[in-house]
Formats: structure tokens, sequence, C-alpha cells
């Protein structure tokens, strides 16, 4: 029969793409509410062959959810999501609000879906799980098994992700800004303060005090919750780059094992959800128009980091779709995985 389920921000890009996964995965669902702000309340909005209308968030909007996928930014995430818990729902979050929170798991199901294993749908008690951010994700997924074979010491990541992380506004940004520039234009910067389109900047993210900005610290933090390693270290560079939907990550890893970078080669082949393109010989390796709306991350430039000695290093670059694996397909393996 299946549980009744939410999806909250659901005109969003990350909310589409929660109604692609559910019908590309047949999510057994009971019931499905189309929830959103009151600027799109009362719009119609098809699904599966069904006519919804978009029903405007509200505190009484989560009676009788099972499963409530939230993704419409921090602060509707900090106000309805404790008061869907309270009815009994399973939030899955997809903002930062409650990650570092104790006590909510912080979950990408391949890798550490046991930080989830004490919560039952149905049992009239609610829950959070948050899902990590997408960078998060990306990178490990194509880390956690060279990890568990070898355990890392220390990761270095460097980011260029792409307009969708910022949101369907800054994608909107990036096509408007490529054609004004092709057209001689000067372009038109509203979610970013400066050109978007044949450039790349620092990740847009809030510097925090130690020079870091936000982005760069979710790396650093989340990985060390995901791998419930507090000791962990790791460091990164998080920039935007103009690309329509799909981060790529160059990762340097160190490990306390020697790992031969065949012996990588054959653990990524056979990691779930990942997918080595690693062809030397016609310089193939993994792109972000290739992965784009694909469900698996894509791993290769694997190398042995020739600065450590004794297969201690590893060098990799990864490529992952960030609405989908790196948020909507997460957050649905995660209610996947309570059903
Ligand atoms: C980006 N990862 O690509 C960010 C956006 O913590 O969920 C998502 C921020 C988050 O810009």
């Amino acid at each position: 029969d299946g549980p009744s389920v939410a999806v909250v921000g659901v005109t969003g890009a990350v909310g589409q793409e929660f109604l692609r996964v559910l019908s590309d995965r047949d999510f057994p669902y009971h019931s499905i509410k189309m929830l959103a702000s009151a600027r799109s309340a009362g719009k119609p909005l098809s699904f599966e062959g069904r006519e919804y209308l978009i029903e405007e968030l509200k505190e009484s909007s989560f009676e009788g959810v099972d499963i409530a996928l939230f993704s419409a930014g921090g602060s509707i995430s900090k106000k309805f999501g404790p008061i869907a818990v309270h009815l009994g729902s399973v939030v899955v979050d997809n903002s930062s609000a409650f990650r570092m929170d104790e006590g909510v798991p912080l979950v990408i199901p391949e890798v550490n879906p046991e930080a989830m294993a004490h919560i039952k749908l149905g049992s009239g008690k609610g829950a959070l799980i948050a899902n990590p951010n997408c960078s998060t994700i990306i990178c490990l997924m194509a880390a956690t098994p060279l990890h568990r074979h070898a355990k890392v010491l220390r990761m270095v990541v460097s980011t260029y992700q792409a307009a969708s992380g910022a949101g369907a506004a800054a994608m909107e940004e990036l096509e408007q800004q490529t054609r004004e520039v092709l057209e001689g234009k000067k372009p038109t910067c509203k979610i970013f303060n400066q050109q978007y389109a044949f450039n790349l900047f620092s990740h847009n993210a809030p510097i925090v005090s130690n020079g870091y900005n936000e982005e760069e610290m979710k790396l650093v933090k989340e990985t060390r919750k995901i791998w419930n390693d507090p000791n962990v270290r790791v460091t990164a560079t998080c920039i935007r780059v103009p690309v329509m939907r799909a981060h790529a990550e160059s990762v340097n890893l160190q490990f306390e094992k020697p790992l031969d970078e065949d012996t990588a080669r054959e653990i990524l082949k056979n990691a779930a959800g990942v997918v080595v393109i690693d062809d030397r010989s016609s310089n193939r390796f993994p792109t972000p128009l290739e992965v784009s709306s694909k469900d698996d991350v894509a791993v290769g430039r694997i190398r042995s980091d020739l600065s450590q000695t004794g297969n201690h290093g590893l060098d990799i670059f990864i490529c992952g779709d960030q609405i989908r694996k790196g948020a909507a397909l997460n957050a649905i393996q995660i209610a996947e995985k309570l059903l």
C-alpha cells in the first residue's frame, strides 16, 4: 500500500527532481502531497497521470504524512521539520539545518545506512534524517570504498560546482548571462554578484572566521560525522564553475595502508552507485555533462600520488549530478531504506 508522502518545496529544482526520482524508481507511495509557499498554492501539477493542486505549506500539512521530503531551504526546514516530526512524520531534510545536530543521522545509503537503522516507519514516532551536502555526497561515494580498504588519514578536495547547487534561479542566470555575453550585452547579475558565464569564482557560501567558506567546512565536518571518524583530516577549496547541473571534484587521498592504483580501480568498479571512466589512451574521463541526470557518480584519473611513497596516496577525479545523487536521489534512497 505504501506510505503517504509529502514533498516540501515541490516547485524548486530539487523538489521537481524528487518527483522524477519517485516515478523513475516506482516508489510505492499511498498518497502524495505537493507542498510549496503561498505563492505557488493552487497551481496545478500533473504527476504520474494524476492532476494535483499545489498546497500551501502549513503546520497542519503533515497530519497523516509518513515521509516528508524537504527541500525548501534551511529556514523552512527549521520551522516545519520539528512540526512534522511532532505529528509522527519521518522527515528527510535536504537542507543544512539539522545535519550536524547530535542524534540526527546524516546518511548516504551506500556509505552509512547503519546510522538510520533505529528509525522505523509507522511506529508513530517521528524522526529527522539529514541528507548531506551535495559536494560531500559526491566525494564520499568514491572515497568511502577506498577508505574501507586502506583508511583515509587525510583528504584534500577541490570542487568545480555547478549552477544547480545554488538553485533553479542560478541555472536561469547562467543561461541568460551566456546569451547576453554572446550578444555583446552586459550580463545581468541577480543571484551571484559577479559575471558567471565564461568565468568561475570562489563558492558563494559565506566565509567563516578561519577563512574557509561554509561549503568547504561542510566537507570537513560532514565527512567526519558520516565516517564516524573525528580524526580524519579534510581540507577543501570550493569553486563555482559555469556548468549547469553536475559537480566535479578533484580529490587527493592519503591512506594509512598502501593502496595501489589498480586495486583502487577494481574497488571503485565494484562500488555501488559508482562507475569508472578512466581511459588514458583516449583521454576519456568523467565530465559533468556525461553524468547529468544520471544516478551514478563517475570516477576517473585514478593514479598513485607521486608525491607520496609506498602507495600511500591516490588522486581521483569525480563527477556527480548535484540535483540527483547530490540531493533528490540520495533522499529517496533514504526513504526506500525506511520501507
Ligand atoms: C552548492 N552544495 O552546490 C551547495 C548548495 O548545504 O545543502 C547546497 C547547500 C547545502 O552550492
